[in-house]
């Protein structure tokens, strides 16, 4: 029996310059660049098992064996890796999300990092974080930025092999997030979905696509000058404008139910009330995140509490780098997954 083995840890990461449309599907190259920050609170573990007796791949999430249509997207992006190596041992894949699943916390960015370094690490393949993040990208776009951390670039380049993340800023200069989870489902309309169906039908997507490349530029100037304020200012207005473009399209969509607009409003009396700069940022979801200063997080959460109940309310720092774990470090997940310590 020939067995290769490979375990990672990613962490998630929310995107202050939206990704949201597609040039091409397959590759999934995006119409625009996008930046993040990743953040340290959620992550995905993920153990990749290459073995020579499996007859096909198998795919346990947080310790269930899920379905067939599952297993046949981790089978097609193993595939990727497995073109690049010339053979195609099946595998057993497990991952333990300490991430929300499909909570608009893009779970999707971090199990997709943590597999693609799980699969390097396993295949002993030589190729750097970023050629790796283009094969990231393939499972899933957003999940490129998450073999980095801090704030992260995605570029979105000129063809599959330069559409690319990079490391921006270790963002170690008090930066934080708060989650306002006002409603842990999953969510109705895919980001996939979303995303193709304004690419096609909405009149605001050229501004999009015009806007979000000077704020991208303005974002990375801001990020270089520690400007915490200009920073906020972008991202908030970039979320928003990214919001626009569904309520636009035809027929519109949202991602928001009433109680993001609840949230939404909390935010502005608090930081009006605290004067503390605080901004609001929504994904393809109807969570709320909050960028402010790591050092406010403690006050804003406090006085968010009024509003939401406090169990609600999830503080994270700035998270670092997808790594390696060892087999150790695997055991530990595992055991906390079985104590219903993940979230
Ligand atoms: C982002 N989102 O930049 C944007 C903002 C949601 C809103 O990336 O189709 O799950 O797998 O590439 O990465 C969510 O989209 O989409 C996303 P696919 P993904 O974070």
């Amino acid at each position: 029996m020939t067995q290769a083995v490979g375990i990672a840890r990613a962490h998630t990461n929310i995107a202050l310059i939206k990704y949201w449309g597609k040039r091409d599907k397959d590759l999934f190259l995006p119409m625009n660049s996008s930046l993040s920050l990743t953040l340290e609170a959620f992550y995905t573990d993920t153990k990749v098992t290459f073995d020579d007796e499996l007859i096909k791949d198998i795919f346990l999430l947080n310790g269930k064996e899920q379905s067939e249509k599952e297993v046949a997207k981790i089978s097609h992006f193993l595939d990727l890796f497995c073109e690049y190596i010339g053979k195609r041992p099946f595998a057993r894949v497990e991952s333990i999300n300490f991430v929300p699943t499909a909570a608009g916390l893009a779970s999707s960015a971090s199990a997709f990092a943590a597999l693609a370094l799980a699969v390097a690490d396993a295949l002993k393949l030589d190729m750097t974080r970023q050629e790796l993040s283009t094969f990231a990208r393939r499972g899933s776009g957003s999940s490129t930025r998450s073999l980095f951390g801090g704030f992260v670039e995605w570029a979105m380049g000129t063809s599959s092999e330069d559409s690319m993340a990079h490391p921006v800023d270790d963002a170690d200069w008090d930066i934080g997030m708060l989650v306002l989870v006002v409603d842990s489902q999953e969510k109705k309309i895919a980001s996939r979905i979303g995303m193709e169906h304004t690419v096609q039908t909405s009149p605001f997507y050229p501004a999009w696509i015009e806007t979000a490349r000077e704020d991208l530029q303005a974002m990375k100037a801001a990020i270089a000058e520690k400007d915490f304020e200009t920073l906020g200012r972008i991202t908030e207005h970039n979320g928003f404008k990214m919001h626009a473009t569904t309520l636009s399209a035809n027929p519109p969509f949202t991602y928001w139910s009433a109680d993001s607009l609840l949230a939404q409003e909390a935010v502005r009396l608090v930081r009006e009330e605290l004067q503390v700069p605080a901004y609001m940022t929504m994904d393809a979801g109807p969570n709320v995140k909050i960028l402010c200063r790591a050092s406010d997080m403690g006050r804003l959460q406090k006085a968010l509490s009024i509003h939401f109940p406090a169990e609600n309310i999830i503080s994270s720092l700035p998270g670092p780098a997808a790594y390696v774990l060892s087999e150790a470090d695997w055991q530990q997940s595992k055991m906390r997954l079985t104590e219903g310590n993940h979230i």
